[in-house]
């Protein structure tokens, strides 16, 4: 089981040292401490793992989609009667209120698991009459052991969107969650016999990403892997990858556009850009962090953001009227502020936050930054281009339609978008010229669990989701019957 303070591997249904014997330090971001000890795993224990899953991959490969649909279910009910301990362990380690963990973070856990559950009861094949004596059918086989790599800031949801496909459709896995998030994963593992998950199909293996997850990815025995993180990362993965041709999906980096046009259903867009600008400490690579305001709604639209800004409270992540913790890490904290200097370097405007919140002694070692808005940066400055990740929006106007549609694509990445507007003709030009993976009309991050889910350019490779993940998650054998 795993002890009080160290975190341990989980390998083959059973918890072990690393092979280092080292442990890594895991702070809780709101109080500077350290709260517990991590496995500091290598490829000894990477290779450990690997083999379970292999072993375990000979059967679990051979279930049938009703088997695997039942134990997935049943993982998901397991969680839900566990989602105040989830949501308590994932906000002391990761920093958001414990309410955001339980509603967006455990909910969506749950709902992954059964939407794949679901999904395989239902998935179809291709079948094709070619002539009078053939037929083309196509087979679906699992692809074997997936590596996944996950980030710190929707820790188990965002690990859980890969372990719930892999495993419904027949894969086994070897996971590295992030070094700075561990702890839900761990106390996930701790569910999986009750569910009937058997021993090696589900492996959790902690530590760095240079060396756990470069392990991992290097793997000649991993032929997938799915990984979320930083876009300079995921450049490591593709290389790291190439010497066996893996099957890759990377979900990476973001700076996109929330574009506001005079007529928007006002009420709404405010509410919702308050959202979508700092939920999560701004640590969603889906925020949308660059805030282009058409011409005339701009000057209202500052003076009422601010003040709603200046409503949210900044602080104890325990309590329930807390919308904002603090960063993940003391170093993310100080290149975050970093990137706020240069925004004032490069001519910009704090309008408000850049500073420390006033806190309770508990918290003065806490990892805390107030929300920042800034103005009057030019769309070549580093903080329009790059990504902040954390509660930071840089607002600007527009004039015209193909003004914001150059503005919005003339950064690296390609994630996501939100467009505020009433008139069905802008939605349309502008959804279709924005190069993004995912563009949301008069919302933010409505999660349908079928549709294509990732981005281009900087922002990733393929998509997952619906039969997406199958896609991903299975290969495709075609057979051409001929009857003689
Ligand atoms: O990423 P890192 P972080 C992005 C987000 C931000 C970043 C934050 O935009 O840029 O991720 O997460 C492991 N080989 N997204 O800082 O450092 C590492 O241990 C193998 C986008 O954690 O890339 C961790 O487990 N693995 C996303 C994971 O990779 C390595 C949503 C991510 O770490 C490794 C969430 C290596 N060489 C965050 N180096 C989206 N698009 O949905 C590190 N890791």
């Amino acid at each position: 089981m795993m002890t009080t303070t160290k975190v341990l591997n989980f390998i083959d249904g059973q918890w072990l040292a690393p092979k280092s014997n080292e442990y890594l330090e895991n702070f809780n971001p709101a109080t500077g401490e350290v709260f517990s000890l991590l496995a500091d795993s290598d490829h000894r224990d990477i290779d450990q793992a690997v083999e379970a899953a292999q072993k375990a991959f000979k059967s679990w490969s051979k279930t049938s989609p009703e088997d695997r649909s039942q134990k997935l279910y049943k993982l998901a009910d397991l969680i839900e009667k566990n989602i105040d301990d989830f949501a308590k362990l994932e906000s002391k380690d990761q920093g958001k209120p414990w309410y955001i963990a339980k509603q967006m973070d455990m909910a969506r856990v749950i709902k992954s698991f059964r939407f794949f559950a679901g999904a395989i009861l239902h998935s179809e094949n291709e079948c094709n009459v070619m002539d009078a004596e053939s037929m083309n059918y196509v087979l679906r086989k699992p692809v074997g052991v997936a590596g996944l790599i996950s980030p710190w800031n929707l820790p188990l949801y965002l690990l859980t969107w890969k372990i719930a496909p892999a495993l419904a459709f027949g894969n086994t896995v070897v996971c590295k969650p992030s070094e700075f998030t561990s702890m839900t994963a761990a106390k996930f593992c701790e569910l999986l016999a009750e569910a009937g998950i058997p021993n090696g199909v589900v492996n959790m293996i902690f530590g760095t990403g240079a060396k756990a997850g470069d392990a991992l990815v290097k793997h000649p025995k991993v032929p997938l892997i799915s990984f979320t993180g930083g876009s300079e990362t995921g450049k490591k993965v593709i290389q790291s990858s190439a010497e066996h041709f893996k099957k890759l999906s990377l979900e990476l980096g973001g700076k996109n556009p929330n574009i506001i046009f005079a007529d928007c259903d006002y009420k709404k867009m405010l509410a919702t850009t308050l959202r979508s600008s700092f939920l999560n400490q701004g640590e969603i690579c889906l925020c949308g962090s660059r805030i282009y305001v058409e011409e005339s709604l701009y000057e209202k639209f500052l003076q009422d953001f601010v003040r709603e800004i200046k409503e949210l409270k900044v602080g104890d992540p325990s309590q329930k009227d807390t919308f904002m913790g603090p960063l993940i890490s003391a170093q993310h904290l100080e290149k975050v502020q970093s990137m706020i200097n240069t925004a004032r370097d490069e001519g910009g405007k704090i309008l408000m936050g850049g500073g420390r919140p006033e806190l309770a002694a508990q918290f003065s070692k806490g990892y805390f930054l107030e929300p920042t808005v800034i103005v009057g940066l030019a769309e070549n400055s580093t903080c329009m281009q790059r990504e902040i990740f954390g509660p930071v929006v840089t607002v600007s106007s527009f004039k015209t339609l193909d003004e914001v549609i150059e503005k919005a694509n003339g950064v690296s990445y390609g994630l996501s978008a939100s467009v505020w507007t009433s008139n069905l003709n802008t939605a349309q030009t502008v959804a279709k010229n924005l190069d993004v993976g995912t563009v949301w009309i008069n919302s933010w991050m409505k999660r349908d669990l079928r549709v294509p889910f990732g981005g281009m350019k900087a922002s990733g490779l393929g998509r997952e989701g619906g039969r997406h993940s199958m896609d991903f998650y299975t290969e495709m054998v075609n057979v051409c019957l001929t009857t003689t």
